[in-house]
């Protein structure tokens, strides 16, 4: 498996892919070179846009959209535009980011168009009741809408154990359980979360809950749910152990019980993706820091197929 960056004109991380319309659209964060040095709460992803790009051919041309929200347009955000998510519903499409609000904390907001390739409109404030990064939004086959969320380290999501937020928190560690994913049902029109954000719950082969020193398998960022067979399947990054993993359940909001690993590290530290049927064919798409010969920051998203056994698992060839 060796796959070459979608595009090289300016580095993108992140990729969150969708088919809306029948064409393929990729909502990546576009990182940039800074002079901010690499840190474990991330300040050198220090990115000020969203640019849209979109295909009709996997390894086709792929058409880049421009900027299409600005850090300087969203009202609350003061930095920091970390990996993005769309949604279609209601003829609208939304863009869900997480940034850092005035006081640092991470929010996650949203932003409308009535086309998939923008410009986008940023709300007025951030989601109520969100916080950490990471947003992926899921649509369900009866229109019931989602929002899943967190990551740890710079992205806060240990701050937030308590419901509230504390600056001095710390991931938990030892045999207990790991800090889980969070996510909320969306309202109707997809601007605030209806009802309570909840934690989901992601369990071994045995039913036990995921333990926090199982960093091989534990949820760190880059949440990812998508549907196939009637199954869900909930992908997300280790982090620290950069896998890229999954579990399935068969409820959106879980339990998820862990089932593998999709992607094995890759250069750079963070590994982040999305996965779409497109065509009738499955796609993996990812980043890696090939483009700029691994300076962390500074990223490429690219696309494989991936493939699945009868039993649901998944795997590449
Ligand atoms: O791009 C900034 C952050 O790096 C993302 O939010 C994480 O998922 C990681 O890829």
């Amino acid at each position: 498996m060796k796959s070459s960056p979608l595009v090289s004109h300016i580095y993108t991380a992140d990729p969150s892919a969708h088919v809306f319309d029948g064409r393929v659209y990729i909502y990546p964060s576009h990182d940039r070179e800074t002079d901010i040095a690499d840190n474990n709460l991330g300040d050198q992803y220090d990115m000020v846009d969203y640019h849209v790009f979109s295909l009709s051919q996997i390894g086709g041309p792929v058409t880049d959209h421009g900027a299409v929200l600005k850090l300087e347009e969203i009202p609350w955000a003061s930095r920091q535009l970390w990996a993005p998510d769309a949604a279609k519903k209601n003829g609208k499409y939304h863009l869900f980011f997480p940034a850092k609000d005035q006081s640092g904390i991470f929010r996650i907001g949203v932003a409308v168009s009535s086309v998939p390739y923008g410009p986008f409109v940023a709300e007025p404030n951030p989601i109520e009741g969100s916080y950490s990064i990471d947003p992926c939004s899921f649509v369900d086959d009866d229109g019931s809408a989602y929002l899943y969320f967190g990551g740890i380290w710079g992205g806060q999501l240990q701050c937030w154990q308590s419901n509230r937020f504390d600056p001095e928190a710390k991931e938990p560690s030892g045999s207990g359980p790991a800090l889980q994913p969070r996510a909320a049902k969306l309202s109707e029109d997809l601007l605030s979360f209806d009802g309570e954000v909840q934690p989901i719950v992601i369990l071994d082969d045995k039913g036990k809950p995921l333990s926090a020193d199982d960093h091989d398998r534990r949820f760190f960022e880059a949440a990812w749910m998508h549907k196939r067979d009637g199954v869900y399947y909930f992908s997300y990054s280790t982090g620290d152990t950069h896998y890229l993993v999954y579990a399935t359940g068969d409820n959106p909001l879980g339990p998820f019980t862990y089932r593998g690993r999709i992607l094995e590290p890759v250069i750079g530290w963070t590994t982040h993706h999305s996965i779409v049927e497109y065509l009738g064919k499955w796609y993996l798409f990812y980043h890696d820091a090939s483009l700029s010969h691994g300076r962390n920051h500074l990223r490429c998203v690219k696309v494989m197929e991936i493939f699945y056994r009868r039993n649901g698992t998944i795997y590449l060839k």
